[in-house]
């Protein structure tokens, strides 16, 4: 069954950021998560107040007293209830800081990486549960990825950013700010896009492609967007939105001026369950590599028990994976969940470079000082050489003064 919010999304009853009532978390309906990620000040947050054409996030947290959105500083999740036709859609924005301001970028995606992997660990661990009647569903079907469109093309820390997103999750890139470049500027920077995705196989949406849906929308990517929640009236009289110049005003709806209506259609149009669909595969490529890691973490334990007092020494021995379910909990259960996220920290790629750089320079450190102390010795030995020079000339110098004191004897004797 497709469900359709195209018409409008004004049908929905609206609640937003993290304080969503009981009453109506607990109400049953189709999940449907969209990660915000990119650089910083790209319009990611005044984006969710464009596709909800609402001012939602009109709150003190979020604005400043000027009415300028807010830097955003931590992970923020906005909720809004779809309703059309009896059907429940619970929409999940999640606005996430904007990276790429630091002297060193490197890894700054990261915590949208981590983000996507735990919702999919989170998903994973309550399947194991007994009961899985109520099962809470954050896993994120889509990430929308805000690029600045520079003469450059596309900068290294976004395709460094896009090529880990891309394995995770639905990757919709969208050229923030389109208001501001000329038709052919967008187009310069739409076919540079185009050929770094190619050259660094970033895959964009990769399981609704081979499920072979809408593949159009994967060739309109990436989709200019103008954001604005204000509304002005053009001279013909007719009110939009958009963005007001002194030239005229930059609209979101309209196609000439930006893609923001074909993105709405993928976000909240025919295309919502094909997302959601998708997610699947990512998710049970997760879910699997997940597994495979909590069972080889359990059998390793149940190997050192089974040594642990007698003689032998322990050896690599080959997982077997039992198959008799209760077996198999009992090796899950050999190790506990936070043993399991102290391993998963081993799979931060900050944490392996800064491990790597702690060894080299540990390595380094080792090096030089095992010159130094070469030298040192080095310096002892020829300095050793010198005392024995000394040594021997003494002993020549004590040997004539005691032939001479012979010689005096035997004159005054
Ligand atoms: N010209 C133009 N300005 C925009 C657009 N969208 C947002 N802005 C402005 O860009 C600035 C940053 O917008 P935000 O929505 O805070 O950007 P952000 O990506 O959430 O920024 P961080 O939270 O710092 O990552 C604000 O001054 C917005 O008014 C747009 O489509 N065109
Ligand atoms: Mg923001």
């Amino acid at each position: 069954m497709r469900i359709n919010f195209s018409s409008h999304i004004h049908c929905c009853v609206s609640y937003h950021t993290n304080h969503i009532s009981e009453r109506k978390a607990s109400k049953k309906g189709a999940q449907f998560t969209v990660v915000l990620a990119g650089q910083s000040g790209l319009g990611k947050t005044s984006f969710i107040n464009t596709l909800f054409d609402e001012d939602l996030l009109q709150l003190k947290d979020y604005y400043e007293e000027n009415g300028a959105p807010r830097s955003t500083t931590k992970i923020n999740s906005h909720k809004i209830e779809l309703v059309e036709d009896g059907h429940v859609l619970n929409f999940t924005c999640i606005d996430t800081p904007g990276f790429g301001d630091y002297e060193n970028n490197k890894f700054c995606w990261f915590p949208i990486v981590r983000y996507i992997e735990e919702q999919f660990r989170s998903y994973a661990c309550q399947e194991t549960q007994p009961d899985r009647s109520n099962l809470i569903d954050t896993r994120v079907h889509a990430c929308l990825y805000f690029l600045v469109p520079t003469a450059k093309g596309v900068s290294a820390l976004d395709v460094e950013a896009m090529k880990e997103l891309c394995k995770r999750v639905n990757l919709i890139p969208v050229v923030a700010k389109a208001d501001a470049y000329t038709r052919s500027e967008m187009q310069e920077f739409k076919k540079a896009f185009k050929e770094t995705i190619d050259a660094y196989d970033i895959r964009l949406c990769d399981w609704l492609i081979k499920e072979d849906v809408n593949s159009d929308f994967i060739e309109d990517m990436p989709y200019s967007v103008i954001n604005s929640a204000g509304r002005f009236t053009r001279a013909d009289g007719v009110t939009v939105r958009g963005r007001e110049y002194v030239w005229g005003i930059a609209e979101v709806e309209d196609s000439d001026h930006c893609d923001y209506l074909k993105l709405r259609e993928l976000l909240l149009g025919t295309n919502i369950l094909d997302l959601i669909v998708s997610t699947e595969a990512h998710y049970e490529m997760y879910r699997s590599d997940y597994l495979t890691l909590w069972l080889k973490k359990g059998w390793e334990k149940k190997s050192e028990s089974d040594l642990s007092g007698s003689d032998q020494v322990a050896a690599e021995e080959p997982m077997v994976i039992p198959e008799n379910p209760v077996e198999l909990m009992k090796l899950l259960r050999n190790t506990s969940r936070s043993e399991l996220e102290q391993e998963l920290v081993f799979r931060n790629p900050a944490y392996v470079a800064a491990e790597a750089k702690l060894r080299k320079s540990f390595s380094d450190n080792v090096l030089n000082q095992e010159a130094v102390f070469k030298n040192w010795k080095f310096g002892l030995q020829e300095k050793q050489a010198g005392f024995n020079d000394d040594i021997q000339i003494l002993h020549s110098t004590a040997i004539a003064l005691q032939e001479d004191i012979k010689a005096l004897e035997s004159i005054m004797s």
